[in-house]
């Protein structure tokens, strides 16, 4: 059989890497699997990969990537160009990259670092973070009223970008019960061909 050229380095609770595992299956792409826990991410091998010591990384032969919307960006870029999951008409490639763009900001200061204060000790204020996700989860509610995806009428990288947080919410002790259309656009995502759900962790 031949041998997977694409190496994906995540770990089981990492949104970060589930967004990027999503994408590999989603265009049905051959890849490895590599975990990389804090122990493996201070290592001087991983860090020669991402001197940040970050997760997800994805190499491709040669190449190394870091970054999880960059990572998605190559794959489509190299392998699906002419899907629309990344298009390339001007206001609908803006429409997704803002997505993007909340992932790294509003979804990973809120929903994801409340659950990482929680269940990584990682360093912050948990109130705060769980206002920033109330904030978002207020704003993407109403913005999905009357949509089934975030940026335009089918599934792009915004939806894969911002799902797994989201959908893990509650494991950082923020209820996404006020929430319906949120609720009904993380049904979407889960509908598609190939989805596979990110581990999950005790609710907080
Ligand atoms: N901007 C990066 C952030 C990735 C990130 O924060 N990864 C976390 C795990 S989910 C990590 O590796 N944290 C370890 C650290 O920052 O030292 C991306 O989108 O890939």
């Amino acid at each position: 059989m031949k041998q997977a050229q694409i190496t994906l380095y995540g770990t089981p609770p990492s949104g970060h890497a589930h967004r990027v595992e999503l994408l590999l299956r989603m265009l049905e792409l051959p890849y490895s699997y590599v975990e990389a826990p804090a122990a493996v991410r201070n290592t001087a091998e991983f860090l020669r990969l991402n001197p940040l010591g970050q997760i997800p990384v994805l190499t491709d032969g040669e190449l190394i990537l870091c970054d999880s919307a960059a990572i998605m960006v190559y794959l489509v870029k190299k392998y699906a160009p002419n899907s629309t999951w990344l298009p390339e008409e001007a206001v609908a490639a803006a429409q997704v990259q803002r997505w993007l763009a909340i992932a790294a900001g509003e979804v990973r200061y809120g929903p994801a670092l409340a659950r990482a204060i929680t269940h990584f000790g990682y360093r912050g204020d948990l109130s705060i973070a769980r206002e920033i996700a109330h904030t978002l989860l207020s704003f993407m509610n109403a913005h999905l009223t009357g949509s089934r995806f975030l940026a335009l009428n089918q599934p792009t990288l915004a939806d894969l970008a911002c799902y797994s947080y989201i959908a893990h919410a509650s494991e950082g002790g923020i209820s996404l019960a006020e929430y319906p259309q949120v609720r009904a656009w993380l049904a979407e995502v889960e509908a598609l061909p190939h989805f596979k759900p990110m581990q999950a962790l005790p609710l907080a």
